[in-house]
């Protein structure tokens, strides 16, 4: 392949992608149809020649066989998208290019990487006069395409050379693009795994509510892609119901019932919800609902094993022949109380984050940059973007007004939706633990005195006192005394 714009000044791309399956060549396309002219590459040539067939007249695209020819097409400071699989790949890709560049070259990683490898590779292109960025790319491939929520990461300085770009290309709600400067190093990949997280949660929701309307309110997959349509125009409209109402009514074109009927019941995962939840048990916040997401997804791959016990676990069937379709409200308020816990948890969680890594996050902005392109887009983000205008630092989104009271009015029906489950066996988890997380932050006094205690007993680990200064211990095994041990 001839390479027509390299090494003519007047001719170079302003940007480069390397990586062209679904999410590089879309992205790429979405740079070129923007006007941005756009060097392309990808490790198997034959795949770069396809793009040029099938794209290359969508724009302006220099294509490159070779990664000397890729970086010699680019203008500079030279502007890399690396777009390929996330883990060694992105490593063997800067190992590639860095003998290559200049420097203050940036490389942009925009693929789900783990933060704490952003924050290696940071340091390690820094070492080499180069500039790295994670970025985080959420809408799938029809965002890359069409407009996704981009989350950037990294030197602020290199971030304002390619902003342009990427502001260009990102999502527009009410005018404003789904991009924004997230914070340096791993921030930008931080906040994306977080976002994957909350859409682990939000997910699992849906599935439990589908799962309680099957199997308690007694409805076929149609009929519950109705419910779902119908509540996608209050505080639940949002990208994720509007696809399940659409999943729900979908035929199946071999047999001619609903499609999920069809569908095997094992979730699979990449791993960005596992790294949120192992991120919140180092950071100590308890984050239940996106937690509870991946269990249940791990859970879901026991196939074998949940047969076996399918027919040897004693347990109610759930339905029995009861209408219970006066559910279906209390559902959906379950559904919604639920997903408020799970964002409190998410943005107390970014806050965490922010504090123990200096990021100095702006999450306001990161709910306003989620309201479009993303996966987790919703309504719903705009009262979370309103709260933190108006409060600024928040602890928790439950304790803004309008989010306690919206929990407050919706308990009742939760507190309904997770007793009926219980009786009637059918599992869920992220619900249930919704409940016992709001039940348990709004208590004033819980039961860890007794945790204390016991850990006093067996490990002479000490304990507190209400009503007085100090760390005490009980000789419980000897004179039953008590003993300060900071004094
Ligand atoms: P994949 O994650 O499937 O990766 C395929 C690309 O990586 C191909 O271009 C492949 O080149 C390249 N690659 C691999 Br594999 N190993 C390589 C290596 N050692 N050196 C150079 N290139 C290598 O692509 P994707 O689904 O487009 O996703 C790209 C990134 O975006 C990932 O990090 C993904 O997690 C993230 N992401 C994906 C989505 C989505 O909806 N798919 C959404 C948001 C973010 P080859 O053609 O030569 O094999």
């Amino acid at each position: 392949m001839t390479v027509p714009n390299a090494n003519r000044p007047d001719a170079k791309s302003r940007i480069g992608v390397t990586g062209l399956a679904v999410m590089g060549a879309n992205l790429a396309r979405n740079i070129a149809r923007r006007g941005t002219p756009v060097a392309v590459h990808n490790r198997t040539t034959a795949r770069t020649r396809e793009f040029m067939e099938a794209y290359g007249s969508e724009g302006s695209f220099t294509p490159a066989e070779s990664l000397e020819d890729f970086v010699a097409a680019l203008e500079r400071p030279r502007r890399i998208i690396v777009m390929v699989k996330a883990g060694a790949p992105v490593d063997g890709v800067i190992e590639e290019l860095a003998p290559l560049l200049d420097e203050g070259d940036i490389i942009i990683d925009a693929g789900n990487s783990h933060f704490p490898d952003t924050k290696r590779r940071t340091e390690e292109c820094a070492a080499r006069g180069l500039r790295f960025m994670g970025v985080g790319v959420s809408g799938g491939e029809e965002g890359a395409l069409l407009g996704p929520s981009i989350m950037p990461g990294g030197d602020p300085a290199a971030y304002a050379e390619v902003e342009g770009v990427l502001t260009s290309i990102a999502a527009q709600v009410d005018g404003t693009p789904c991009c924004v400067y997230v914070g340096p190093d791993g921030a930008g990949h931080y906040v994306k795994m977080v976002h994957n997280g909350i859409e682990y949660a939000d997910i699992q929701l849906i599935a439990e509510a589908y799962d309680l309307l099957t199997h308690v309110a007694g409805l076929d997959a149609p009929a519950i892609g109705k419910i779902f349509e119908e509540w996608n125009s209050g505080d639940l409209e949002s990208f994720l119901i509007e696809i399940t109402a659409e999943v729900l009514q979908k035929a199946d074109e071999r047999t001619g019932g609903p499609l999920v009927d069809v569908i095997l019941d094992e979730a699979e995962q990449k791993g960005t919800g596992r790294w949120t939840a192992i991120d919140a048990l180092d950071l100590g916040v308890p984050l239940t609902g996106i937690t509870e997401a991946v269990f249940a997804r791990t859970l879901s791959a026991l196939r074998d094993e949940r047969r076996a016990a399918s027919t040897t676990l004693a347990g109610p069937v759930p339905g029995a022949g009861e209408d219970r379709t006066d559910l279906v409200d209390d559902i959906r308020q379950a559904l919604y109380a639920s997903k408020v816990v799970a964002y409190a948890q998410g943005f107390a969680q970014m806050r965490a984050a922010s504090k123990a890594n200096d990021w100095d996050l702006d999450l306001g902005a990161m709910a306003t940059i989620w309201r479009g392109g993303c996966i987790i887009r919703a309504q719903f983000l705009n009262r979370i973007r309103d709260a933190y205008a108006e409060h600024g630092e928040i602890e928790n989104l439950l304790m803004v007004p309008y989010f306690t009271e919206a929990v407050a009015n919706a308990q009742h029906a939760w507190r309904r939706v997770v007793t009926t489950a219980t009786q009637q066996g059918v599992a869920i988890p992220a619900f249930a633990s919704s409940l016992s997380y709001y039940d348990g932050y709004r208590r004033e006094r819980g039961p860890a005195n007794l945790i204390q205690g016991l850990r006093d007993f067996f490990g002479a680990h000490t304990y507190r006192r209400v009503d007085a200064k100090g760390s005490f211990h009980t000789r419980w095994a000897q004179d039953g005394s008590e003993v300060r041990t900071d004094a």
